[in-house]
Parts: C-alpha cells; sequence; structure tokens
C-alpha cells in the first residue's frame, strides 16, 4: 500500500531556493516547476547531475550559474553514471571514515526525455542494475527540445515534431511512444513513479519516498514545453491536469513490484480534449485524420486498463 507522507503549501514556498530564480527557461517550461518541487521536498542536502538539455543550458550561461547546490556538468547520456559514480565515492568516504557514517546526501540525476528514452537509456539501466542509492528524473516534455523540436520516443503517435512533420505524407509522428516508466519498473527497483506538477503534493510525497527508498528510484514527471507542444505559456498546468484527467498520463507508483494508481478521475475525459489544446495535434482535427484520434483513444484506454489490472493483480498478490 502506498505509505502516507504529508506534504502541505508550506514546503512549496521554502526561502532557500536551490535552484535559483533568473535562470533561462522559457515562461511557462515545466521543467523549472518540477525540480523545484522536488528539490523542496528532499530535506538532506542534495548533489546533481543535469544531461544535457533544456534544463542544463538554462542554467549554467557561463559565468553564471543557477544551482545553489553541488551540480556537475556532464553529456548527454551519462548523467545516470555521473551520480552514480559520485553515490559510489560517498559511500567509499564514510568506509575509510573521511566522511561520518551518519551523514546523509541526496544523489539526483536529471535529463530530458530524448536523455533517458533514448540516448541514456542504456547506462540508466546499468546504474540502477548496480543498486546504486540515487534518484533518476526524467523531465518529460516528449521531443528534443533543446535542439529544435525533434522526436523522441517518448513523443506521442501523431504530434508534429520537426522531423515527423504533419502533412501531406505522415500525420506527424507514426510511432507510439515507449513504455519508459514500465522498463524502468522492469528493473524490479524499489521505487518507480510517474508524476506530474500540477498535483504538487503528489509529485512531492513521491520526491520523498524516492530519497527514503533503499536503492534506486526513478521519477518519471510530464514536464509540458509551450514552444514545442504549442500551447500558450499560463496552460501548463491546466494541461498537465488534463493529461491526468484523461488518464493520458496517470499517475502511480511502483513500490517493490506493488503498482498503486494514485488519481482514479471520477469523470475519465476523451483524450480529444488534452489533444485540441496544442498546436502539435491541430491536425489531427481535420476530418481525414479523426480515424488516428480514434486510435489514440483506444491505445490510452487500453493502457489505462492494463494499469488497473496491474494494480488489482500486484496489490492482491502482496496483500
Ligand atoms: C551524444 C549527443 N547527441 C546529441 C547531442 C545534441 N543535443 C544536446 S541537447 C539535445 C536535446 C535534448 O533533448 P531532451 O533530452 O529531450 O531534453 P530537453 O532539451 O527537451 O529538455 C541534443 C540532441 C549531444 N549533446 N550529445
Amino acid at each position: 500500500m502506498a505509505e502516507r507522507i504529508r506534504v502541505n503549501l508550506r514546503d512549496v514556498i521554502k526561502p532557500d531556493e536551490r535552484l535559483a530564480p533568473g535562470h533561462r527557461l522559457c515562461a511557462g517550461c515545466g521543467e523549472p516547476t518540477v525540480v523545484r518541487q522536488i528539490l523542496h521536498a528532499i530535506e538532506t542536502p542534495v548533489v546533481l547531475s543535469t544531461a544535457t538539455g533544456c534544463l542544463e543550458v538554462s542554467t549554467s550561461v557561463y559565468p553564471f550559474t543557477s544551482w545553489n547546490v553541488p551540480w556537475i556538468h556532464n553529456a548527454f547520456e551519462n548523467a545516470s553514471t555521473t551520480i552514480t559514480g559520485a553515490e559510489a565515492a560517498f559511500k567509499a568516504l564514510k568506509r575509510t571514515g573521511k566522511i561520518p557514517e551518519d551523514k546523509e546526501i541526496t544523489f539526483i540525476a536529471f535529463g530530458g526525455d530524448g536523455a533517458s528514452y533514448d540516448i541514456g537509456l542504456q547506462f540508466i539501466s546499468g546504474a540502477l542494475e548496480r543498486g546504486h542509492k540515487f534518484i533518476y528524473v526524467c523531465l518529460n516534455n516528449e521531443a528534443y527540445m533543446n535542439t529544435g523540436i525533434q522526436r523522441s520516443s517518448a513523443t506521442p503517435k501523431g504530434a508534429d515534431t520537426t522531423t515527423t512533420p504533419a502533412g501531406s505524407v505522415i500525420p506527424g509522428k507514426p510511432q507510439w511512444r515507449k513504455p519508459f516508466t514500465r522498463i524502468m519498473a522492469a528493473h524490479d527497483i524499489p521505487y518507480v513513479a510517474q508524476a506530474s506538477p500540477h498535483n504538487f503534493r503528489d509529485l512531492m510525497r513521491k520526491a520523498k519516498k524516492a530519497a527514503a527508498a533503499d536503492g534506486p528510484a526513478v521519477l518519471n514527471v510530464m514536464a509540458p514545453c509551450p514552444r514545442g507542444w504549442r500551447h500558450s505559456s499560463d496552460q501548463t498546468m491546466a494541461i498537465t491536469e488534463l493529461a491526468t484527467d484523461t488518464c493520458y498520463w496517470p499517475l502511480y507508483e511502483v513500490e517493490d513490484g506493488v503498482v498503486t494508481v494514485n488519481y482514479k478521475p471520477r469523470d475519465k475525459k476523451p483524450v480529444a480534449d488534452w489533444l485540441r489544446l496544442q498546436g502539435r495535434f491541430r491536425h489531427l482535427f481535420r476530418p481525414a485524420n479523426a480515424w488516428l484520434v480514434e486510435e489514440i483513444q483506444e491505445r490510452v484506454d487500453s493502457e489505462w486498463e492494463r494499469l488497473l489490472r496491474e494494480e488489482e493483480c500486484t496489490q492482491g498478490k502482496h496483500a
């Protein structure tokens, strides 16, 4: 069963910002909200690494930095490897008595979906398999945004991106998105969760659980990109909320193999409501593409039903 951890508004407005204001992420970008919520939720000192991507390039424009905490720059694919190296060094220093045994640090790697679903996947998998105590956070804006909105394996089917342009040849990206959260959970690690910043209580509770886990933890967090998704910058939270109300982006967690769905909408909304708010799906509302909206709805429904079955099955098994 999901453990009860209380998060209140005061936790989100702490004065000691670990990611300082004045960074250069776009207005309405989901990434800084997600990062701030996670870093506010974690009580211990932190050491961070960030894969190349929007978060990195916008917070470390030489000679400035937005990071008020130790932060390691590295390449696109190896945020997980770098931070787990730091975690291994921390453990070694404790063993040799150079750091007190009771000292606590939370090690966190942040990467975009390009860095997580595609280019860093094998490195993340290795870090999880080695059993390091760290948190991997995917800031999921569903494309390679920093380099100009190219499709990634997190991009949803039907989305218009610069490498899957909707037109007379294809109606946006032809493939379904990769099930990254399930792939992470298949590593049988202590904690994996999917979250969204509009529900800060849920996200921060998950960050606390990830920090307390006895081994690796992964958070896959929706982080809309107004530029790439083509919505106005004041719609970010409304869009993430709708993603959960349509069950396009279910909030759930997997603790030692036991699935808990954290939000079950009373009135599940049609996925078209979510698609319609975003310019990247505008072409889907032409009559000729109605079949694709139907296909997307069927896929969302079947994935949601499978998740509910997994919850029933794993909760029952461990009851
Ligand atoms: C091995 C490698 N390939 C490509 C690049 C170029 N590159 C830098 S950031 C980036 C896009 C990052 O996309 P994502 O991980 O989704 O993060 P976002 O910028 O969307 O937050 C790319 C392609 C690189 N730095 N290294």
